[in-house]
């Protein structure tokens, strides 16, 4: 068992749903260990080009990393993925970024990704799940932090009412619906 971590970005479409049927599918790759949040960011490279949502799951999975990395190549194209232009904007693009301590440098498939301590949108997701994680020859990757924090990245919150707000809203809309049968029945 292997502990990888995958990069996930889409500036096309329904980017949240792209994201999230990728995290079930690879969830099928393994034994899915943390997700990120979602993380918007300014595209970087290429042309002129949307938003992008990012993120990053680790997973402890049995595939070799030439077997995750068709599974990655597999979940894109089952998105629609269409690779039109190098750089360009994408329904789903998936990156295997850490596979254990293991340095790959294959024509496919180099690992750990060659610019991941480059790309806050890599590093800030991956870090929030994994704030240990070390590159191969055991460099901390939270010492690359400092070196992209100009890059523009805002983490989103889940928009989910603490107790009180939704205990006020629930009575909000009794009060609300016994205001209206009030009135209504004072009008007729
Ligand atoms: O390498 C992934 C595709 N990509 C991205 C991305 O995922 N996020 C941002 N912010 N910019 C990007 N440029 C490319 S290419």
């Amino acid at each position: 068992m292997v502990r990888a971590a995958i990069g996930l970005g889409s500036n096309l479409g329904d980017r949240p749903r792209h994201i999230g049927d990728a995290v079930a599918a690879l969830a099928e790759a393994g034994s899915l260990v943390r997700v990120s949040s979602l993380y918007q960011t300014a595209p970087m490279g290429g042309p002129k080009q949307g938003t992008y949502l990012n993120a990053v799951v680790v997973i402890d999975t049995d595939l070799s990393a030439q077997q995750l990395l068709e599974r990655c190549l597999e979940v894109e194209q089952d998105q629609g993925r269409e690779r039109r232009e190098r750089w360009g904007p994408r329904t789903l693009d998936l990156d295997v970024l850490l596979y254990g301590d293991e340095t790959i440098n294959d024509v496919e498939l180099s690992v750990p990704h060659p610019r991941m301590t480059e790309r806050r949108f890599v590093l800030e997701p991956l870090l929030e799940v994994w704030p240990d994680a070390v590159l191969p020859d055991g460099t901390p990757l939270a010492g690359f932090s400092a070196g992209v924090a100009g890059q523009k990245v805002r983490k989103l919150e889940a928009v989910v009412p603490d107790r009180r707000t939704s205990l006020a809203l629930m009575l909000l809309v009794v009060a609300g619906a016994l205001a209206i049968w009030w009135i209504g029945d004072w009008l007729l």
